[in-house]
């Protein structure tokens, strides 16, 4: 059987932010997928028209009617593109077995099979539901499944009861990639080429901003010998010399992450690489090590400096471990990337001006900046729609650059106006742009750099000088 996995293509609006930061992943969800699929003795593809910019039109196009299923991967923002692309399939190929997956269809899963957008979709982790269809499972038997019976009745199958041993997973299909397409983000990077990488599932904390139910709050971590493995071949086969780990918090367990650099450094490994972390989840030991291993980013999230914010989020930590740990990642002379978000219930004027203030002088070298933005299947999303604080559901905007909780402490007007301060005081100031035009080094890091510039200067420009 032959398995089409498309990752939809996504419209990011130059007014957004992201569009500079400007980073192509590989779509690892359904690469593993893949990989499982053929293991199983099947025949699969993938088309990565984010990263290949391809239209819908040529992406129905590289559909072989003989498959026998497409396979559709997404996120909220992606919700619209995945639909066209399921209805256009309806269109020209009526028969076809459409399956969606990823954070959105978990969370609508009744509505897409129920409105025939799709027949399948497979909630949560996808590799065991994928292992089960391979082996011909019947449908009523394969857990995380919800779909529609011959009667059109929606059939919601009970969850896996068994989580994924991330262990136990092939590598991902790179070799249906566009390898030589992806790299990480804008200032992310020291070495290239570069990839992202996730080497755990779940997440303990229970921030009220994120949808930690989609992977459970058991954390799973794929072993320090596992990872190396992942690293030498991406190494060996994709000359890859930076990773930056994409996942939720890297440091989670601060044990895996020793062991992992006490083998890049027996190993005599060569790689450059950066992470993200909660700031309760380093030591001033845990980050010299990592220096030493070859870690050169940090991307904490601090989210905001106002203490009852702070505890609005449920995001468990305060300034007194921000400071600390400010201290400590410079001591071991790690770059700081620092997470923020404008327009948390209980934001005013006031903490937003101070978040900004407290990024521009905790001496980290980048910031983003984002508009806080409750996912369906989050507990804001929850609350606030249910209080009817939700300003609308048009899915392409929830792209943390457009507010859309509406809130009593401040107007949505006011948090985009800070959106865009946010980074014209942050990376429109003469210290920051004399440090990075003395750390270029080569002609194309100019080019990149500029290129941001230029983009940065028309996009505050368009957002802000000209509004006024
Ligand atoms: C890396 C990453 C990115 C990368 C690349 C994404 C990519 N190419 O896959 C980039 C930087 C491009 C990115 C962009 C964005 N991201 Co992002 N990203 C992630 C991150 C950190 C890892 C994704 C990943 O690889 N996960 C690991 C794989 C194994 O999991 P998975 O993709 O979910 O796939 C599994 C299941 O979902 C399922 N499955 C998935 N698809 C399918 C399809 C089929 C057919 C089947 C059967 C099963 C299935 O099976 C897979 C294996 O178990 C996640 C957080 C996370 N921990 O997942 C956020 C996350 C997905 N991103 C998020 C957000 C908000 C964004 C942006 C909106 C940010 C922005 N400012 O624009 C954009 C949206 C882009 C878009 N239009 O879709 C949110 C999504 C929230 C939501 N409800 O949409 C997440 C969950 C982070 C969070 N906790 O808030 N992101």
């Amino acid at each position: 059987m032959n398995f089409i996995f498309i990752n939809p293509p996504r419209e990011i609006k130059s007014s957004n932010i992201w569009n500079i930061i400007n980073s192509e992943n590989p779509p690892l969800g359904i690469a593993l997928l893949a990989a499982i699929w053929d293991q199983q003795g099947h025949t699969s593809q993938i088309i990565d028209a984010a990263t290949l910019r391809l239209s819908i039109q040529e992406i129905i196009t590289g559909i072989s009617p003989a498959a026998d299923f497409v396979g559709i991967t997404s996120t909220t923002p992606g919700i619209s593109s995945a639909g066209m692309i399921a209805r256009a399939i309806r269109e020209k190929l009526p028969r076809m077995k459409i399956i969606m997956g990823g954070v959105h269809p978990t969370v609508f899963h009744e509505e897409l099979v129920r409105d025939n957008i799709c027949d399948m979709v497979v909630r949560n982790e996808g590799e065991i539901p994928i292992t089960e269809l391979a082996k011909g499972t019947p449908l009523n038997l394969i857990p995380n499944l919800t779909w529609r019976n011959s009667q059109n009745e929606v059939i919601i199958n009970p969850d896996s009861s068994k989580p994924v041993d991330l262990d136990s997973l092939p590598f991902p299909a790179y070799h249906k990639l566009p390898m030589h397409l992806y790299h990480s983000a804008l200032g992310a990077v020291k070495k290239k080429p570069s990839i992202g990488m996730i080497t755990s599932r779940g997440c303990p904390g229970k921030c009220t901003f994120c949808f930690s139910a989609m992977f459970g709050s058991q954390i799973r971590l794929m072993s320090p010998a596992r990872i190396i493995d992942h690293i030498e071949h991406l190494q060996k086969n994709y000359n890859i010399r930076e990773i930056s780990f994409y996942d939720d918090t890297f440091t989670v367990s601060r044990k895996n992450v020793a062991q992992l650099c006490h083998l890049i450094l027996s190993k005599k490994i060569k790689l450059s690489w950066s992470c993200f972390a909660r700031v309760d989840t380093v030591t001033p030991e845990l980050l010299l090590l990592m220096k030493k291993a070859g870690c050169h980013q940090i991307m904490y999230g601090f989210e905001t400096t106002d203490e009852n914010i702070l505890k609005n989020i449920n995001k468990r930590t305060d300034l007194d471990q921000f400071h600390k740990v400010l201290n400590w990642t410079r001591a071991a002379k790690i770059n700081i990337r620092g997470a923020f978000m404008l327009g948390n219930p209980g934001e005013t004027i006031a903490s937003m001006a101070r978040t900004i203030d407290y990024a521009k002088h905790a001496g980290i070298q980048l910031a983003v900046f984002n508009i806080t933005t409750p996912y369906p299947g989050t507990e804001m999303y929850k609350e606030f729609s249910g209080k009817n604080l939700i300003l609308h559901r048009n899915w392409d905007l929830y792209n943390l650059a457009q507010p859309v909780l509406k809130l009593d402490t401040v107007s949505s007007e006011a948090v985009q106006q800070y959106y865009y301060k946010s980074y014209r005081d942050f990376y429109l100031r003469p210290a920051f742009i004399l440090r990075y035009i003395l750390a270029i080094r080569t002609f194309p890091e100019f080019l990149t750099y500029t290129e941001a510039a230029l983009k940065m200067i028309n996009l505050l420009f368009r957002n802000i000088f000209q509004k006024k």
